[in-house]
């Protein structure tokens, strides 16, 4: 029966950290993932989550199945989140919020319900983009194709190509695009340029899927979110994937949503009936205990003004990492202006580098980061930051 099966490769980020973990060398740097870790190069457990967790373990709650779009309490407080308090949309009963599995589990159910909605749709992602969009909207039975996006020479984006891209695609066709903190690049577009894009994708009836995994992490959880209320002012039909693995430190509980703006209630009510025959026919229902936790803290108004303050923690500390790292490739005598890095935003800078340089950065320097020169700024604190700038200056 499986004699046949060919090996599958393994995923290009998630693969770097099975050979950080090998390196037995004590100073290695893992800049692969996307994970943020403290000061200190640890994964942090949020305090807030911590006390939501004392909170629900004194509660000895029996384990009973949620519903099949999930917590009603915590898609409540998603669509609050990504949508805004007040949001004309969630008002009208027009937003379709279903729990899911990670950013990822969104991505995927909503891709499963547009597949059978549109199977001959093409799907078009940023050139390049998170690895994992093209693989599972194909997965989903898509063709995919790029537009561009990042602009190696600018340090920036290509904001006409992207245009241009996004006017020639047919009516219908699905557009990935990156609520904030582009993953792989740090660059996001400007409020201006999102304009643009509104207008492209509006104008040709292309069909919007907004990934959010970083909400919180660029300039604060209202602005990060502007994008997804620009949208909503100005087409009744689009989707986005949003997730707390990041926001909240959860990457293991899975914690995320699909949600889906419709042209009123009743169109709501049937698109809810089909998101939830695609979840039932995949897991069932979701999980309980992250669900739990988010909308614990979200519901308690001091829980959430502590995760409001570590959440902008996080983020402070990201660009204090990219000033020094900055600071530390002139210092270590880097000739080129790398002050880029200081424009980008969220975990992620493309450095520049190309795939030799990184080799080398992993073979000679132990610091880990992807081939495309992708390096997880997150993963930076006061011990391995100048190191990591030596390491690159060795390689440039
Ligand atoms: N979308 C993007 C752009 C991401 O970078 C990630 C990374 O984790 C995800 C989705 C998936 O998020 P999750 O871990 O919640 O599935
Ligand atoms: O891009 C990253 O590093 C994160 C984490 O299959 C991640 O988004 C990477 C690969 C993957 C799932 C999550």
């Amino acid at each position: 029966m499986f004699s046949t099966v060919q090996p599958a490769p393994s995923d290009p980020i998630l693969g770097l950290t099975e050979r950080f973990i090998a390196d037995p060398r004590p100073d290695k740097v893992n800049l692969g993932v996307g994970v943020y870790q403290d000061e200190n190069g640890s994964l942090p457990l949020l305090r807030c989550v911590d006390a939501a967790e004392q909170t629900l373990a004194g509660q000895h709650r029996p384990k009973g199945y949620l519903p099949i779009d999930g917590l009603p309490d915590y898609t409540r407080e998603v669509k609050e989140l990504v949508f805004g308090p007040g949001s004309p949309a969630v008002m009208d009963d027009r937003v379709v919020t279903a729990q899911a599995l990670g950013g990822t589990g969104a991505l995927r159910i909503g891709a499963d319900f547009l597949h059978q909605l549109s199977p001959e749709a093409t799907v078009l992602v940023s050139t390049p983009s998170w690895e994992n969009h093209r693989a599972l909207f194909t997965r989903a039975g898509f063709t995919v194709r790029g537009y561009r996006y990042y602009d190696p020479e600018a340090h920036g984006i290509d904001v006409d190509g992207m245009l241009a891209d996004l006017a020639a695609a047919p009516a219908g066709t699905i557009v990935v695009l990156h609520a904030c903190c582009h993953n792989p690049t740090g660059y996001d577009l400007t409020a201006d340029q999102w304009d643009r894009v509104i207008d492209v994708v509006v104008a040709g009836g292309l069909v919007p899927f907004i990934d959010m995994a970083y909400q919180g992490f660029s300039q604060g959880l209202e602005e990060d979110a502007a994008v997804i209320r620009a949208f909503a002012a100005r087409t009744d039909s689009f989707l986005c994937s949003s997730s707390f693995s990041k926001s909240f430190g959860l990457y293991g509980e899975r914690v995320g949503a699909l949600s889906i703006v419709c042209a009123d209630a009743d169109e709501a009510a049937r698109v809810r009936s089909q998101v939830k025959v695609v979840i039932r026919t995949n897991y069932s229902s979701p999980s309980t205990h992250g669900a739990l936790l988010v909308s614990t803290v979200l519901g308690d108004p001091q829980l959430r003004l502590a995760w409001t303050q570590e959440l902008a923690g996080m983020r402070d500390r990201i660009k204090q990492m990219r000033g020094a790292l900055v600071q530390g490739l002139a210092g270590a005598g880097v000739p080129d202006d790398m002050s880029f890095i200081t424009d980008q935003v969220g975990m992620f800078s493309y450095s520049g580098l190309d795939a030799r340089q990184m080799a080398r950065l992993r073979e000679e320097f132990g610091v880990y980061g992807t081939d495309a020169g992708r390096i997880c700024v997150a993963a930076l604190n006061p011990s391995n930051v100048d190191r990591v700038a030596r390491s690159i200056a060795a390689v440039v």
